[in-house]
């Protein structure tokens, strides 16, 4: 097994907020991966390699053991499952709620319910958790249109401010999860680049921390 380490970082949101967990931690891009093309990156440390790739395939790549270590948010690894993985930090970034949501007004009545979501898995564990009968239908965006559609009578998904499904007449109803952005960490990386993989997850658990105080004092 080589003793390179690729970290596997998730595009878009989580991505711009990772860039200086990363920089305290000592980790920095040979180049700007904003404005590159690439998704394979060097950095200044010899041995760490980033791949950057959507959000959803980073437990994936993890797992099988093609990236040693990975950046994801929680919503994603408990969708994709999280028996296969290790989670050894909460990043703190990127915080959001998984919540279930519906019209305004309108309770979530019948016995039997719809649910469109892009979180399958977790939508039929939650429902099945609460004794509630729900048919889930998979959707890959634009939840907030199922229920004005008459698609589903309610949707599954992440909620921040609220203002969006709020701009879709809609209103969160149960909070299923509070989320996080997470480091996972391949099980056989774990135990066979032990030396390198543990001063990585002791180098940002310090960036983490550092931000923890220095927001705790603003
Ligand atoms: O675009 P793509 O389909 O690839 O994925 P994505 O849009 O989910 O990716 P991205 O980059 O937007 O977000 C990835 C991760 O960020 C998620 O997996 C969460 O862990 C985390 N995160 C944190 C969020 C939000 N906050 C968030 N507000 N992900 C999505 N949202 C969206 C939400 O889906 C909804 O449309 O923002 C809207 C809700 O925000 P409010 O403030 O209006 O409530
Ligand atoms: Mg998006």
């Amino acid at each position: 097994m080589s003793k390179q380490l690729i970290l596997a970082l998730s595009k878009g949101r989580i991505l711009e907020e990772t860039l200086p967990l990363l920089a305290d931690a000592g980790i920095t891009p040979a180049e700007d991966l904003g404005k590159s093309r690439k998704l394979l990156f060097d950095t200044n440390l010899a041995h760490v390699k980033l791949v950057v790739i959507r959000a959803t395939d980073v437990p994936t790549y993890v797992q099988l053991g093609a990236a040693d270590m990975g950046i994801a948010g929680k919503d994603v690894l408990l969708e994709h499952g999280t028996d296969s993985l290790y989670e050894p930090l909460d990043l703190g970034i990127a915080r959001c709620r998984l919540m279930t949501a519906g019209s305004q007004g309108e309770c979530s009545g019948r016995a039997r319910r719809r649910v469109a979501t892009k979180f399958v898995n977790v939508a039929r564990r939650y429902y099945a958790s609460q004794g509630i009968q729900a048919e889930v239908i998979k959707l890959y965006g634009a939840m907030e249109l199922a229920p004005i559609m008459n698609l589903a009578d309610e949707i599954v998904d992440i909620v921040d401010t609220g203002n969006t499904l709020r701009a879709n007449g809609m209103e969160p109803r149960e909070l299923i999860e509070h989320i996080s952005t997470r480091l996972v960490v391949n099980k056989a990386s774990m135990t066979m680049k032990h030396d390198r993989v543990k001063p990585l997850i002791a180098a940002l658990e310090a960036a983490v921390d550092k931000r923890a105080v220095n927001e705790a004092g603003a």
